[in-house]
């Protein structure tokens, strides 16, 4: 489909959408609402749905991880947070500490609305680690006339290993929005990177008119600011670009690099989050440095079609060099799919998603991103099961583990031949139509088979995530969906069937899928992490042994399961 063509009918159709969605609302306003009855007690709610090893402040609203950072043997995270309700309003910076990215521990909010350059809001920005190891936030102020500027705050403490108190200098805001720049739209600045020429970047997310812009700005000293002729990158019709991120990635292995890195064989990722889908999407590409331009790889879309980080609920993320383990980990946000009255009345909303180290794809041409390894430390129980053909029609249940907090990781074996895979249709653009379309019931050749998470015994409420497997003239196209459509038995939520395609190489047969399961959240990991999938459910258990796990699979075809594991998930200090 010609996306250009369609764009006024679709922006028309997601205006009408966000009045519904509510795992995609805006809310431009605060909003002030009561909470409502709910079938199920407030106890049973939050004992069923509150998430067991996910980051989430004790109550109250979340929205973006902002600066992450890791800084003398701790990291930080800042996140946007309502200190009065549990819908998006009031904003400040919120802070906690760990030494794990597992445990935290809260301290008090960093920065919060005191002055005329941020009386109106302290929205989403960056951290960077100075020379000397002086770290310094950029952030969004929004000013009395409702202006979005870009601030900075610096430790009022450098030896308090917490960094618990924030400055920020009476010679703020540092960038203003200039003529040529929508003051409305004009928002969460990056990491900065220093070039050779001596001087600091940061890049600002914007639009002009249906065009998305990544601004870019140049200091020599951190505090003045100007503005480059040209944007870092720009788009036409995808709208605003809210929280880009602009880092290099190595071409081999999984380390990481400093966002300030300058060597060989390295690509750059931009990854911009666009408000109009609430999606964050992700080129890979180059960065000429000498005339301070990003251009896109040509196996690389830029735009609606292009490549995401996450196909499901997983918006304005972030990430961070860890400098201690030499790797990038990317913080995002999971909004809630319930209804804004229903967050009220639990009295939270929002969790962040597990911090996943991202690397680039041996192609180059994507990025693979997987669960960091201290989340292993949070196993408990385990189950295995190895070698268990699963014929047509057949389900095994996944027994000897807490269903509702598990982290399982399963390699199936496909058959020697994909000869009766479905065909696949060259109009079948969008994942998500797809999975809508076929789901688990449509029976297929090669799949659907997966895992059937969150479920009740009878399976009136689960979420299947599964792969299908279809023929297509030079190559077959592996499709990945978490589908919310039969996660609960309540009306009123929003169930969207998410999907993305998995560009796997099938030779070797082997398709693998890692499912966190946490409550209200499943985040799942296709093909070792090249397709990744976060889905809010909300099923109506009343008891937490009400949770089962099944493997199942639905195609003509058997399915092997070459090893299955799967654990319980212990319950970190969190806040
Ligand atoms: N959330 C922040 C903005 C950002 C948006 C406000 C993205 O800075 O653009 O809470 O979710």
């Amino acid at each position: 489909m010609d996306m250009a063509k369609f764009l006024p009918v679709l922006l028309f159709l997601f205006s009408l959408c966000v009045a519904v969605q509510a795992s995609h609302k805006v809310y431009t306003e605060f909003q002030s609402l009561h909470s409502e009855k709910t079938s199920q007690s407030i106890e049973t709610l939050n004992l069923i749905q509150r998430t067991g090893y996910h980051f989430q402040p004790p109550k109250n609203w979340i929205n973006d991880p902002n600066g992450p950072m890791y800084y003398n043997g701790l990291y930080h995270l800042f996140y946007q947070y309502n200190p009065k309700g549990a819908v998006w309003g009031n904003i400040v910076w919120a802070h906690s500490v760990s030494k794990d990215l597992i445990n935290w521990e809260p301290l008090e909010p960093a920065i919060y609305p005191t002055d005329h350059f941020d009386i109106n809001g302290c929205w989403s920005g960056s951290a960077t680690i100075l020379p000397g190891n002086k770290p310094v936030i950029l952030y969004t102020g929004i000013d009395p006339e409702n202006r979005q500027v870009q601030n900075y705050a610096i430790p009022k403490n450098y030896s308090d290993p917490y960094l618990r108190e924030w400055v920020k200098p009476k010679d703020n805001p540092i960038v203003d929005p200039d003529r040529s720049v929508n003051a409305s739209a004009f928002r969460d600045p990056t990491t900065a990177w220093y070039g050779k020429d001596g001087l600091w970047r940061i890049v600002v997310g914007s639009k002009r008119n249906h065009r998305g812009i990544a601004y870019l700005y140049r200091s020599r000293d951190f505090v003045h600011w100007v503005k480059a002729k040209r944007p870092l990158h720009s788009k036409d019709k995808t709208g605003m670009w809210e929280c880009p991120d602009f880092f290099p990635v190595p071409l081999n292995g999984k380390n990481g690099v400093d966002t300030s890195f300058d060597g060989p064989d390295i690509k750059y990722v931009l990854k911009v989050s666009i408000d109009l889908t609430r999606y964050e999407y992700y080129t890979v590409g180059q960065y000429h440095q000498g005339i301070d331009r990003y251009v896109p790889d040509n196996t690389s879309v830029d735009g609606w079609s292009g490549l995401r980080y996450d196909y499901g609920n997983f918006y304005a993320s972030k990430t961070f060099f860890d400098v201690d383990k030499n790797r990038r980990i990317l913080w995002g946000w999971a909004n809630e799919s319930d209804t804004a009255k229903h967050d009220v009345a639990k009295g939270w909303a929002g969790i962040q998603t597990i911090p996943r180290e991202l690397w680039l794809d041996s192609s180059g041409k994507q990025l693979i991103q997987w669960p960091i390894e201290e989340l292993e430390t949070l196993r408990g129980d385990k189950i295995q099961i190895k070698n268990h053909k699963l014929k047509m029609g057949e389900q095994i249940e996944i027994k000897g583990i807490t269903a509702i907090q598990a982290d399982v990781d399963v390699t199936f074996l496909l058959p020697s031949s994909l000869d009766s895979a479905e065909q696949f249709d060259p109009r079948w653009v969008n994942a998500q139509d797809v999975c809508a379309l076929k789901g688990i019931k449509v029976e297929g050749g090669v799949g659907p088979f997966g895992l059937f998470t969150l479920a009740s015994e009878n399976l009136k409420e689960y979420t299947p995530v599964f792969f299908r497997i279809f023929k297509a003239p030079q190559k077959h196209v592996v499709l990945m969906c978490s589908d919310a459509r039969s996660s609960s038995v309540r009306s009123g939520l929003y169930k969207p069937s998410f999907a993305g395609f998995v560009d796997v190489d099938l030779t070797d047969r082997k398709l693998s899928l890692r499912s966190l399961i946490d409550h209200s959240v499943v985040e799942s990991f296709g093909a070792g992490g090249k397709t990744c999938i976060t889905s809010r459910v909300y099923p109506t258990f009343t008891s937490l042994n009400d949770a089962h796990l099944f493997a199942f699979n639905y195609g003509k075809e058997s399915i092997t399961i070459e090893s299955l594991n799967a654990w319980s998930m212990k319950r970190p200090q969190i806040n």
